[in-house]
């Protein structure tokens, strides 16, 4: 009987000015988020598992109806347009949208998330495009951070640059907590 030793080779990438921690990996943040009018919008929870980022929208206080969900690049989230987060977070400088063939923006969601006539709504998604890593390229605390943002409508998965989404009508700022887990 032959044995074929296969050795794996790592290759490391070290980013100069990323002050990663020594301590143990991040698996999971959750992040409150706040509508136009500052009243608490509910939370995103990210957690890292197998292929990507689960990411569990638990929502309130928001309009009925089908909306947008992204990840955007700036960790700022000023109310009431939250044009402060700026553009969808792009690591890759691709375009918008599942159905875009020059998509998608690693910030892109599946899908939208439903508000009900109660104005709560919950919707699970997987992410394959983003990281809690802070050393990965396409880690969500990339640049001091990100946010997630709501949008007044449905996301039709092609347009650019938001799909077509409307207003922002809720955000999150999403960054490494100072200790490095939670
Ligand atoms: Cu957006
Ligand atoms: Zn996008």
């Amino acid at each position: 009987m032959r044995l074929t030793l296969f050795a794996a080779a790592t290759i490391a990438c070290v980013t100069a000015n990323t002050a990663a921690s020594a301590q143990s990996p991040l698996k999971q943040i959750k992040v409150p988020l706040r509508n136009s009018a500052g009243q608490d919008a509910g939370t995103a929870t990210f957690k890292t598992v197998k292929n990507g980022v689960k990411v569990k929208l638990d929502l309130e206080n928001l309009r009925f109806g089908q909306h947008a969900v992204h990840i955007h690049e700036n960790s700022v989230c000023d109310a009431p347009d939250f044009e402060g987060a700026g553009p969808h977070f792009n690591p890759h400088k691709k375009r918008h949208g599942f159905n875009n063939p020059s998509g998608h923006h690693n910030g892109d969601f599946p899908g939208s998330v439903s508000i009900g006539e109660d104005h709560t709504g919950e919707a699970t998604f997987l992410l394959h495009s983003i990281s809690l890593d802070p050393s990965a390229p396409n880690s969500i605390f990339s640049n001091g951070g990100t946010s997630i943002v709501i949008h007044a409508h449905a996301d039709d998965q092609k347009s650019d640059p938001s799909g077509d989404s409307g207003n922002r009508i809720a955000c999150g700022v999403i960054r490494l907590p100072s200790n490095g887990h939670i």
